[in-house]
């Protein structure tokens, strides 16, 4: 009995135990990791660990193979409630929701920084990247227009008619643990449907925090809590929720690897899937460029996050007349960086989120060596004594190399690495960089720092960048939510967030409707008899 208790015991730092007592998350005992309209989780416990300092956060029950069952059929029926709620209704719930999470914008921005490692600034950042799509679902909720089309027929009319869909998978990543499901969940909720949400493995913690602000908004509304239900759990729960023919519409986000297994599942039973997967984004700097702005930019969109963004910048084309002064301004920005604690102020370097992405990091920095890229900035672990207030965290040191190897169809430029690793290039005309941008498997974000407009047409046209996010004299990473966010190619081409986004999320119904006396067929066939 001692031993089981002293499993489930933990001692917090107060710092951890004030970020999760703000947000309603237990501080002691195990920590119940689904919600089907009730908490529970008898399934295997997985850890939450702070990346910072390895402190243990919690142990987390995830979903039992009968729970997951029970959340899908759970969900099924919230649908089956909540489609007949008025669009404008639900908008309303929305906003409450939007409230709520602002409400608790500082605290649970400081829970994906302690959780996920992100520091306190682009914590913060994500908090407001989920209110501001609430805002935007708001809107949305009374604008889901369909369409009347001119029928050729006499008396008829045809409308295209969005209706609710159904259940929404959204399978998140570490990255961003809490904005990513906040573009499904905003969308998905204004559509009329219900959403489960299956969060990644290491940061749990995030998606209790967020499903407990919605849960307490969706009762106060009358609404079954599965409507916005969550089931932590490992890659099985993933599959589970890939597989069912209960699941409509499959949203994930990760690897182009898992991302493959995804998209082949859920197309095997004729589901329809969004796929946010690997980025290789590239920035290309030519020679008429505002250096000002350029160089802060590419050093947000390569370090931001620990270099661990979709969207963060990983390749560098820099034109031959400003290479030198561009690196050397840009090793400066490195040099002065330090890391330390993301809750800390100052801090602009956080620790990569895992041992995994730690392995990531070294294994691409050695195949660089091994290749002789020259190593411009970082290419090694900090030292613990280079870390404030300790260093058992997974902290790399930001890496910028000059590859031996230009060819795009090397190995280095046609892989996405997860970790903050910037690879340069030197080239002589606009053409050259836009193939090398475009001669990659990914196709996410890409940014152009130029000031001639000529540059920007061909840029944005038919010969410029394939990637879904093109970006003039603006970094890679850190996109709005009013676009359509996703990439093409292996990014999987899926559109999250806003445009046209929504569309994805509503069973589209075309309608003829016959309003005359006579019953004539289309394309003028007689069938008279
Ligand atoms: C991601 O990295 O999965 O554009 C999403 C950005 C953020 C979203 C990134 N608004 O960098």
């Amino acid at each position: 009995v001692l031993r089981a208790a002293l499993s489930t015991t933990r001692s917090l730092s107060s710092r951890a135990a004030n970020v999760l007592s703000a947000l309603d998350i237990p501080t002691t005992g195990e920590v119940c990791g689904v919600y089907d309209g009730e908490w529970k989780g008898s399934g295997d416990i997985v850890k939450s660990v702070c990346p910072t300092t390895s402190e243990l956060l919690a142990h987390v029950k995830t979903a039992s193979p009968e729970e997951l069952h029970t959340a899908l059929s759970k969900a099924r029926e919230a649908y089956v409630f909540f489609r007949n709620v008025p669009a404008p209704r639900r908008g309303e719930i929305l906003r409450q929701i939007r409230e709520a999470l602002a409400a608790k914008r500082t605290e649970l921005g400081a829970l994906i920084s302690l959780e996920m490692g992100k520091i306190k600034t682009e914590g913060i950042g994500e908090v407001q990247e989920f209110v501001d799509i609430c805002d935007y679902a708001v809107g949305l909720s009374r604008m889901m227009n369909g369409r009347v089309v001119a029928s050729e027929r006499p008396g008829h009319s045809i409308l295209e008619v969005p209706n609710p869909l159904g259940v929404v998978g959204v399978l998140s990543a570490f990255n961003f643990p809490v904005a990513v499901y906040g573009w499904n969940l905003a969308l998905s909720l204004a559509a009329g449907n219900a959403t489960l949400w299956k969060p990644s493995p290491t940061t749990p913690l995030c998606s209790i925090a967020v499903t407990k602000i919605i849960a307490r908004v969706l009762e106060l509304n009358g609404v079954p809590g599965a409507v916005a239900g969550l089931v932590t759990g490992d890659k099985h729960a993933g599959a589970a929720i890939a597989e069912s023919r209960d699941v409509e519409l499959v949203s994930f986000t990760g690897s182009e690897h898992v991302g493959r297994i995804v998209g082949k599942a859920v197309q095997s039973r004729f589901g329809k899937s969004i796929l946010e997967l690997g980025g290789n984004n590239a920035a290309i700097v030519m020679p008429d460029a505002d250096l000002a702005m350029a160089v802060p930019s590419v050093f947000f969109g390569a370090i931001g996050t620990a270099g661990q963004r979709c969207t963060s910048t990983r390749r560098l084309y820099l034109h031959r007349d400003i290479a030198d002064t561009f690196l050397d301004r840009l090793k400066k920005v490195y040099s002065e960086l330090k890391p330390g604690d993301p809750l800390d102020d100052a801090t602009l370097l956080g620790p990569v989120h895992s041992a995994t992405a730690v392995d990531v990091y070294q294994k691409a920095v050695q195949y660089l060596k091994d290749t002789d890229a020259q190593i411009l900035a970082g290419g090694s672990r900090y030292q613990a004594v280079d870390i404030p207030g300790g260093g058992n965290g997974n902290f790399v040191q930001p890496t910028i190399t000059m590859p031996k190897n230009v060819d795009p169809s090397d190995a280095l430029w046609q892989t996405e690495c997860f970790a903050p690793v910037l690879n340069c290039a030197v080239f002589d005309d606009i053409e050259e960089a836009i193939g090398w941008n475009n001669a990659v498997p990914q196709g996410l974000s890409s940014s152009l720092w130029t000031r001639d407009l000529r540059n920007v047409g061909k840029w944005i046209g038919p010969s410029g960048s394939d990637t879904g996010i093109v970006n003039v004299n603006v970094g890679t990473s850190g996109a709005e939510i009013g676009a359509a966010f996703g990439g093409n190619k292996s990014t999987g081409w899926g559109r999250e967030s806003g445009g046209d986004a929504w569309k994805q999320y509503v069973r589209w119904s075309a309608c003829t409707i016959n309003f005359s006396d006579a019953a004539p067929l289309a394309q003028g066939v007689d069938f008279s008899t």
